[in-house]
């Protein structure tokens, strides 16, 4: 039965009163000549004949029926349409005439079908005209005029047909051509004036229920083939689409004040001369203008104003290059002297960092919003050039204050994305941002998309850059309707604007304006793109721009006079002439004044830290205790854990006693104890909840009930801050940026990203480079996010086995040449670095590093090379006396063995860093060479303990000095670490290596090979022979 409750439920297409009535506006009753399909679950519910396996059948036998009524067998015939005359339930159906037929049975039946006179035709043409209106919904867009210079980037098939009033009988068949691909069930010319009532899943009718066919086509081609084509039909929710067909069918909806108008051809100045004004100026720099698709400002305007009326207060965006500027000027107001100094390339930056050019910088501000009189901040994120990197940036951004201001339905706090029409369709991280819209954890409860579709992506057309006949498919996926609308009819923009912006607050769901508009000049103002596009820009050489072709509209309907427009646009070439008079006083740069978020607070009102000193990240024995204790144990009442589970919180509750702790229990008391100082915590990735390796378990399941879970580190303290663990989407990248924005949103919370193994972090490489590694330098924002990346040669092969420590190391900002002179190396290198580097090798310097993270009076990146087998080692556990208060992050942990006793004699510090610590000391053991060869771990690779490592290596004065790695010579450490060692020690000494060969893979698929690897690096590493003939 449920399979049939669905298919009734998609094709109840009228009478489903509780979803018409709230849209349609009391349509009169009239009475109907003919009942449009009706629902036939509800009746046929009490049809005895109908059951669950038969419902499959019946609603084949009802398409079947729709196309040719001829096609089903006569009982079925009767039955669907005595159903949709309004038979009772139950009395639709007729028994078909049994072989020993009863006369009176058998003239029953057929006294149905033959009480209605010419019922055959009448039923057909009504099928064939809601098929018409159907197609019209369904591929009306296909025909709209979207294209302002006619050249239509999407092919499909046949050029736009103009339609008069009076539909005439040329472009009725044009139009049956196109929309239904061949004949339309007999519809003819003499149809064209016989009144056929209306399905409920229309609008056009307005107050009508019944119109004649030309009415009916000609309110159709206004609601669907003009300058607006809706793509909708694909949303498999009935309501959705009613609401969709409610705002663009109904007659008049599309209506205008002048005041409204006039506000639109203000906007629409602004936007126009601003561009003017920077080409007027700085007539050869790049500025990735607007021009050709101005509209973009009136736009954006519109559904912020729509959005601010609905409750909104917070809009994040994101945006690429092409009229960034316009948008900071016009949309979120930045100041214009702001902007154009900017242009002056003699002014200075006064912050710290690179610096970014002005088209990527980003932005915050709060204003009054004149329209709904309300207040609302606008965020613009920064972005890399790397086009639709910052999607998932600003959703997770987005997220973050949704979180923090308890925003749980996005009600308060919105993301408007705008996309390239080249990038959007060419990206994968548009298709991966997608994918996160409806995730619980990750929802922004709906994003405006807007697409600046110029047609182009910089030199190659559509046809060479997409496969898919719109640039905007990709949001197919989410069903989230996609408007199309012609950007040079701004009144129809601005409509589009305000349902999708009504459409976001009625739905919480992603929907897309595809502005169809060109690109004025080439990809920058300096391009030719007569090379590459002549025809194209032929014709739009002869395009009379946007705003004169709005204004003469409006001159010529008396909505403003000549004099009024041009007084429009001299007030604001003049505030534009003021802002550059006062731009020229600009000293210097401050590349503050663009941050995207900043952190009242945290700073002091310079922008500096609060201090330079790190607190004991050491924590008492009492909370240490509590913490293990809610962690080895089912924190709620009648709660069935899967005994497996109860085995490994028994042994956690073990440890507790034993005053121990392994990896997850150091991640546990990390957690814990911030959360208990208010800091919120989010962990995301794949799988993390029960943690890839099966040693986390932060989420346990109830074994008897479905979807019963328990989240013990939520259970802590009274007033503890919310826990966040959140099994993500198959995404690095995607997921990555967005745990990237949502730590841009507070310093105060302790925002981790792990990956499946360290090796798939390269998928999200984008973010890694272009946000995480320089954001600092290139837009003053500090970001501390921290990546989990499992590492760790294990014999599993080269794509299970290296997180790339060398990449991240390559990427460090420290001076390998230099030892730095300061007093404090434990803060103020970390300060002055762009990242941290770590491979913890004790659980309780991982418990450190983690709770550092939040304790340091600034936020760094934080690289992690996690372990896997380390995780179970029995030899990898820390004391409680590690982690006590005084306690703190070791950035290198020295040999506390008889090596160490009695430095003098020691022939060989071995350097090493993470799991293959654990490797060394065994052999070394074996070998009997604990007072022979010394091993010092480098726990914190960069910033690179140069001050530390230095002691280390003078305490051993007759040591030769090795690095050991278990990774390949030419990936791992050795290149990072090599030169920095040696500065240490002023270059007195060599630094051998005992490691892996170089080679192109990671790791070999071999396990003997392994093996046989790490037996020959360890034999080196203890050979003190190895380097006899190389020194
Ligand atoms: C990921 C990425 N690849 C390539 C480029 C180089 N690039 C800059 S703009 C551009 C064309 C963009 O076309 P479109 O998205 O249609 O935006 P438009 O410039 O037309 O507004 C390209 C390929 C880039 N910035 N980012
Ligand atoms: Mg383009």
């Amino acid at each position: 039965m449920l399979n049939l409750r669905t298919c009734a439920a998609k094709l109840r297409p009228l009478t489903a009163s509780q979803t018409v009535k709230t849209i349609s506006q009391h349509r009169p009753a009239a009475p109907r000549t003919f009942q449009q399909i009706r629902c036939y679950s509800a009746p046929v519910a009490a049809e005895p004949f109908l059951s669950g396996t038969s419902s499959n059948y019946v609603e084949e036998m009802y398409y079947a029926w729709l196309e040719n009524p001829k096609s089903v067998h006569k009982s079925w015939d009767i039955f669907f349409r005595n159903a949709n005359a309004g038979a009772a339930p139950g009395t639709a159906y007729q028994s078909p005439p049994p072989l020993s037929t009863r006369l009176s049975t058998l003239s029953q039946a057929q006294f149905l079908v033959q009480a209605q006179p010419n019922v055959d035709k009448l039923v057909e043409d009504h099928l064939a005209v809601q098929s018409l209106i159907r197609a019209y919904q369904v591929r009306g867009h296909h025909i709209a005029k979207l294209d302002p210079l006619g050249i239509s980037c999407v092919n499909f098939d046949d050029a736009p047909v103009t339609v008069s009033p009076n539909v005439d009988l040329a472009v009725f068949k044009e139009r049956l051509r196109v929309l239904t691909v061949g004949g339309f069930y007999g519809l003819d010319e003499s149809d064209l004036d016989k009144v056929f009532h209306l399905p409920t899943t229309t609008f056009i009718g307005g107050n009508e229920s019944a119109l004649p066919l030309r009415e009916i086509i000609r309110r159709l081609e206004m609601a669907y083939c003009q300058h607006i084509g809706v793509e909708f039909m694909f949303i498999n929710d009935l309501e959705q689409c009613q609401w969709i067909r409610q705002k663009f069918e109904t007659p008049g909806i599309m209506q205008f004040t002048s005041e409204e108008k006039r506000t639109l051809l203000a906007r629409l100045v602004r936007s126009t001369r601003f561009e003017e004004f920077l080409h007027r100026k700085w007539s050869s720099e790049k500025r990735f203008g607007l021009e050709g698709c101005e509209v973009l400002i009136p736009a954006l305007k519109t559904i912020i104003d729509k959005s601010s009326e609905k409750g909104v207060d917070y809009v994040i965006m994101g945006m690429p290059h092409r009229g960034r500027l316009n948008v900071l000027a016009n949309v979120i107001r930045k100041e214009l002297e702001q902007i154009f100094c900017q242009f002056d390339s003699k002014l200075e930056a006064a912050d710290e960092g690179s610096g970014d050019v002005k088209y990527h910088l980003g932005m915050y501000h709060r204003r009054i919003n004149r329209v709904t009189d309300r207040n609302i901040t606008l965020s613009l994120v920064a972005n890399p050039s790397h086009l639709e990197a910052a999607d998932p940036v600003v959703q997770g951004k987005t997220k973050a204050e949704q979180f923090y201001c308890g925003d749980t339905e996005g009600k308060k706090v919105m993301s408007i994305l705008l996309h390239g029409d080249a990038a959007f369709a060419g990206q994968g991280i548009v298709y991966e941002t997608f994918h996160l819209s409806d995730l619980p954890s990750y929802t922004t409860h709906g994003t405006v998309h807007v697409v600046v579709n110029n047609q182009i992506g910089f030199t190659t057309d559509p046809r060479m850059a997409r496969s898919s006949p719109y640039p905007t498919d990709v949001a197919r996926v989410v069903n989230a309707p996609i408007f199309h609308v012609n950007a040079d009819d701004p009144e129809a923009v601005v409509y589009v604007c305000n349902v999708a912006a009504e459409w976001r607050s009625t739905f919480h769901k992603d929907v897309v304006v595809d502005l169809v508009c060109y690109r004025r000049n080439g990809h920058n103002e300096m391009d030719e793109p007569m090379f590459t596009q002549p025809l194209m820009y032929k014709q739009i050489r002869k395009q009379k721009p946007v705003l004169q072709k709005y204004a003469e509209l409006l001159i010529s309907q008396g909505v403003v006079n000549q004099l009024e427009y041009e007084e429009e646009i001299a007030k604001y070439d003049k505030i534009c002439e003021e802002a550059h008079a006062r731009s020229k006083d600009e000293k210097i740069l401050h590349i503050k004044h663009w941050l995207d978020s900043p952190w009242p607070g945290f700073f002091t009102l310079d922008g500096q830290p609060r201090s330079m000193t790190c607190p004991s990240t050491g924590l008492n024995e009492e909370d240490l205790t509590h913490i293990g204790q809610v962690a080895s144990s089912v924190p709620v009442e009648d709660f069935t854990i899967h005994g497996g589970l109860s085995r490994i919180l028994k042994t956690r509750g073990e440890m507790v006693k034993n005053r121990t702790v392994d990896w997850a229990l150091a991640e546990y008391m990390a957690f814990g104890s911030l959360l208990k100082e208010g800091i919120h915590i989010r962990l995301s990735g794949q799988d993390v909840e029960r943690g890839t390796f099966s040693h986390r378990h932060h989420v346990l399941h109830d074994q008897n009930v479905d979807k019963r879970t328990c989240i013990p580190m939520n259970h802590l303290w009274p007033n503890q801050a919310p826990y966040t663990v959140c099994n993500s989407s198959l995404s690095e990248y995607g997921v990555l940026g967005f745990e990237l924005g949502f730590a841009m949103a507070s310093p105060n919370a302790l925002v981790l990203w792990e990956a499946q193994f360290g090796d798939f972090h390269n998928t999200a490489q984008c973010i890694i480079d272009q946000f995480i590694c320089p954001g600092q330098a290139k837009w003053v924002r500090q970001n501390g996010i921290v990546l989990l990346l499992p590492h760790g040669m294990e014999g599993m092969g080269p794509e299970h086995s290296s997180a790339r420590p060398e990449r991240f190391l390559q990427m460090c900002n420290d001076d390998p040449d230099v030892f730095p002179k300061l007093d404090d190396f434990d803060v103020r290198q970390l300060y002055d670095c762009n990242w941290i580097v770590v491979n913890c090798s004790t659980p309780a310097n991982f418990f450190h590093v983690l709770r550092r993270q939040i304790l340091l009076p600034f936020r760094k990146p934080l690289i992690i090379f996690t372990p896997k087998s380390l995780l179970r080692h029995p030899e990898a556990r820390s004391s409680f006396d590690d982690m006590l208060p005084g306690t703190h992050f070791l950035r290198v942990i020295p040999d506390g063995g008889p090596a160490a006793q009695s430095p003098e004699q020691v022939k060989r510090v071995l350097f090493c860093t993470g799991k293959v610590y654990y490797d060394l000391t065994r052999e070394r053991k074996a070998r009997q060479m604990e007072a022979d060869v010394a091993i010092t771990r480098v726990e914190q690779l960069s910033p690179f303990p140069f001050d530390l490592l230095q002691q280390e290596a003078e305490k051993y004065p007759a040591a030769e000095l090795v690095w050991c790695q278990e990774e390949h010579k030419n990936q791992g450490y050795y290149d990072y670490v090599k030169p920095r060692l040696r500065t240490t020690i002023d270059r007195a000494k060599p630094v051998w290596y005992a490691g892996r060969e170089p080679a192109a893979a990671p790791a070999t698929g071999n396990k003997k090979t392994h093996l046989t690897e790490l037996q020959r690096l360890l034999d080196t590493a203890f050979n003190l022979d190895a380097f006899k003939d190389l020194a």
